[in-house]
Formats: C-alpha cells, structure tokens, sequence
C-alpha cells in the first residue's frame, strides 16, 4: 500500500459516534463496541448541537469526507444532536435517546424521534446504544459481505444463547 492510501486509510471512518455530553459517554459505548466487534472503524466525539453547533457542523462535514457510511448520535433531554446532524448529512443517522434528567429519557425519545418530513432519524430505544450499532452495521452490510457475515453470526450467537438458557431452564424443571 502506498503512504497516500495507507494514510487515507488511517483516517477513515466507518460509523460516527456522536454525543451531546461527556456524562452520555457509558450509555454509548455499546454503540462502538458492538461496531468494533462488527470490524468496522468508530471515532467517538463529545459534540454538541447547542453548545457546540459549528463544530458539531464542521465535524459531520469532515467526517463525510472520511467516507463515514452512519452516524449514530445519542443525547439527553432537549436531544436535538441528531436532527442537528440529519440536517447536514444525506448519510444515515440514527439517534439514540438517553434518559438524563427528570423525565427519564421520554423527552429525549419524542426530540430525537419526531422529525419533520424529509429529515429522518432512524430512532432506537431509550437507552439503545447497542442496537444502533448493530443497525448501523446492518446497514453497512447490504454492500459489505464481510460484515454482513459478522452480522449473521452475531445474529447465531445471540439465538445459541437464548436456546441454551432455554435448555437449562427445561433441565430445572424436569427435576
Ligand atoms: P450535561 O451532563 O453535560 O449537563 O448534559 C446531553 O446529551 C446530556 O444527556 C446533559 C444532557 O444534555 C444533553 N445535550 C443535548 C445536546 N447537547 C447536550 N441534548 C444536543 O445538542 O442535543
């Protein structure tokens, strides 16, 4: 590989990991670990839409860029970081509502979840860090066989563990 190619390399980006706060950080790592156990490359940034709107703009510009195929954006509250990013991005966005402050993340779930026509933001649950890294990895599947193998096995692996509990259950109760 060339240095030019091994550099752009470097600096790809398959999925985007986007926060509105720091304190978000441990409710998002399951987004990046499920991503990173599907072999794809995740960059992790605290950016906000309201405390940070030029650089959360500037970023999703870079990251476009560096071939970035999803963005995944979790925030609590007023969670606009999401529809912020939809607004400048055509790639795909998912939003994952985070429950911070009194009302338990149902005002993050309708801020992130209720777009207005034409600017959608794929919406997982409350919470739902690890499922928006699984749906970013089956949407960078449909054009990558490598990763969607890693999709079906994961898919396997998650369907041996509920039948083994299952089995393990009927053995108790046989007793
Ligand atoms: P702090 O803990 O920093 O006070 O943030 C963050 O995602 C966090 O859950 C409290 C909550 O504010 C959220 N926040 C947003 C946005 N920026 C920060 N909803 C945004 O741009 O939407």
């Amino acid at each position: 590989m060339s240095d030019k190619n091994e550099q752009s390399e470097n600096d790809r980006i398959d999925v985007a990991v986007m926060m509105g706060s720091k304190s978000d950080l441990e409710t998002m790592r399951p987004a990046s670990r499920a991503l990173e156990a599907l072999g794809l490359k995740v960059e992790m940034r605290v950016l906000s839409a309201h405390r940070t709107p030029d650089e959360t703009a500037a970023f999703v510009k870079e990251a476009v860029r560096r071939g970035v195929k999803a963005f995944i954006c979790g925030a609590g509250g007023a969670a606009h970081l999401a529809g912020a990013v939809a607004a400048h991005t055509t790639r795909p966005v998912i939003g994952v509502p985070i429950a911070a402050g009194s009302l338990g993340g149902l005002d993050a779930l309708l801020s992130t979840a209720q777009m207005p026509p034409g600017m959608p933001v794929a919406t997982v649950a409350v919470g739902g860090a690890e499922n928006a890294g699984l749906l970013a990895g089956q949407i960078i599947a449909l054009g990558d066989e490598a990763v969607a193998a890693r999709v079906e096995a994961e898919r396997l692996a998650r369907r041996k563990k509920v039948l083994e509990s299952d089995a393990e259950v009927r053995g108790e109760r046989k007793r």
